[in-house]
């Protein structure tokens, strides 16, 4: 049987989309012939219509220059989403990156929606931004968007050592989406929030991940993505985040918000896809690699690295580094910031909708993994000041998911090696861990020990070293880079040596 993560990734996105409603229901025509495609409705509003065309040329400088570089004036068998429907979703073509058709692309509106969730359940949802959210609403939707054009600049140098053209052409589908994602966000502001809204747009193009002066506003999007085994942990683990929280303004009551991020769901499904099965493909490269040469012991690093592939224990040390900074991305555990969120119906939970309870949790408690008293144990807290943790419980179910396959590769591959998230408090600079000194396996240590140990739970200089001089291009149709097995199936179908970006045009 094919595994899951193995299917089709069109259609896993799409099966997505059915079963939210997004390819349903009526169709609001889409623009393609505008500057700018949309589906809502542009050339009928001029002054956003003529904002939204200012902006334009100041996204492609940026694109320019901190998108993928080189690469931009090649063509590209990328996905473009001409339409939000059964018809305009897959479609195909090669494209120069900087003719990318970026478009604004809401999930249809849902008529009659009421509000899930909070202190306005049961009320029609918002078309508008009321008065007394609008602040809040804005930092939600620049956090957002801030993270979009982050992650394109983190990923900017993975094109030269890509390990094929297949996964090139995968980074760059990323790349492109996530710059449709800033559009997203950046429509919202500019249309909800005036001038305030225009300012905020600009200075999205502004900050830079890593940055000294301007940093991106989240710390996972101000470190490095320097190697691509960097870039697959990535996608599964801060993608990821990105669709819990991106899950979370689904329910809003602001409805522009709700429908913009429903329709950036479908997109992020193939953003996880590329991480899981990039990781899975390693793993299965590098048992298949061991076992030929007569290797037993996963922890035999040198002999292995010997042989070009990654040795398990350093995936692992890469998956307790990007799951401990994702982590962070959830925000304290216990926070009030959360709690009004969704008090006010700004920001609900996780499939709130198929949640059992009353939605607005005034009297609810949920437990959440606190350190007192020397010891680590769940205590009752008042369920609002808990949304956090909640979406982060629900995020670590989920990256188990993702685990366990990768470890019934290696399982299957004879193996002796598995691959464990770490603790919850292990090398965590927000919330209730923050500055405390945890080991993988929850000892809760000297400071000064701990620093002294790091090199035994997360990547190393050496490590990294070792991946960058690994990673070297492999841009022949149809050939992988040694430490990486093929994927199962082409995208959009197409034969193993199909050529997804033509470098020679
Ligand atoms: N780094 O109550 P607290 C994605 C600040 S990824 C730096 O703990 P709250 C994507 C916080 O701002 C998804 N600062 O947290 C993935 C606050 O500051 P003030 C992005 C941080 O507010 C891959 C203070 O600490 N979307 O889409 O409940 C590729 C205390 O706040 C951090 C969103 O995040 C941090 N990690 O929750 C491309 C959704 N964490 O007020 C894209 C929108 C917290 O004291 N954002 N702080 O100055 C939110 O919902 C919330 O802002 C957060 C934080 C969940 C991020
Ligand atoms: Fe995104
Ligand atoms: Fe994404």
């Amino acid at each position: 049987m094919v595994p899951a993560s193995d299917l089709y990734t069109t259609k896993r996105e799409f099966d997505y989309m059915s079963s939210e409603g997004i390819t349903n229901g009526n169709m609001v025509e889409v623009e393609l012939d505008e500057l700018i495609p949309n589906n809502v409705g542009l050339s009928s509003d001029r002054s956003l219509k003529r904002s939204l065309e200012n902006w334009q040329p100041k996204f492609l400088d940026w694109w320019r220059s901190m998108g993928p570089d080189g690469f931009q004036e090649k063509d590209v068998y990328l996905r473009t989403a001409v339409g939000v429907g059964k018809d305009g979703w897959a479609v195909f073509d090669y494209v120069k990156m900087p003719e990318y058709r970026w478009g604004i692309l809401l999930a249809p509106k849902e008529e009659g929606r009421k509000i899930p969730f909070g202190n306005h359940k049961g009320e029609p949802v918002w078309q508008e931004v009321p008065g007394e959210y609008r602040a809040a609403l804005r930092r939600l939707i620049v956090i957002q968007g801030d993270t979009e054009p982050a992650s394109v600049e983190q990923q900017r140098y993975l094109g030269k050592t890509c390990p094929s053209l297949y996964d090139l052409r995968n980074l760059f589908q990323i790349n492109v989406e996530e710059a449709r994602h800033l559009w997203a966000m950046v429509h919202l502001l500019q249309k909800y929030f005036g001038r305030d809204g225009r300012e905020e747009s600009e200075a999205l193009l502004q900050r830079r991940s890593g940055d000294g002066d301007r940093p991106r506003l989240l710390g996972a999007f101000n470190e490095e993505t320097p190697d691509w085994l960097s870039f697959f942990m990535f996608t599964f683990f801060t993608d990821r985040d990105g669709k819990m929280q991106l899950e979370s303004l689904a329910q809003s009551g602001f409805d522009p918000l709700a429908r913009a991020t429903r329709f950036m769901l479908a997109e992020e499904a193939f953003h996880m896809f590329v991480g899981e099965s990039g990781i899975g493909r390693a793993i299965r490269r590098t048992c298949e690699v061991m076992k030929k040469a007569g290797i037993t012991d996963p922890y035999d690093t040198k002999a292995i690295r010997a042989l070009q592939v990654i040795d398990l224990p350093l995936m692992q040390k890469k998956v307790n580094f990007h799951l401990s900074v994702t982590r962070d991305l959830f925000g304290s555990e216990i926070s009030t910031n959360a709690a009004n969120y969704f008090s006010a119906s700004l920001k609900g939970r996780y499939k709130e909708m198929k949640l059992d309870d009353d939605h607005k949790l005034q009297n609810d408690t949920y437990p959440v993994m606190r350190y007192k008293n020397n010891s680590f144990a769940l205590e009752q807290v008042p369920a609002l000041n808990a949304i956090n943790a909640r979406l982060l419980d629900d995020y670590t179910r989920e990256c188990q998911g993702g685990l366990n396959r990768w470890n019934k590769i290696i399982l299957d591959e004879g193996i002796d090696f598995e691959i464990c998230q770490p603790h919850i408090a292990f090398n965590r600079q927000v919330g209730e861990f923050a500055g405390m000194s945890v080991t993988p396996l929850a000892d809760v240590i000297d400071s000064g020990i701990w620093q002294t140990r790091a090199f035994e739970w997360l990547p190393t200089d050496d490590d990294l070293k070792f991946l960058k001089d690994l990673t070297k291009p492999q841009t022949k149709p149809g050939k992988f880079a040694n430490w990486i097995s093929p994927p199962r199936h082409g995208v959009d179908n197409k034969e193993g040596d199909f050529e997804y970006v033509r470098l020679q045009s």
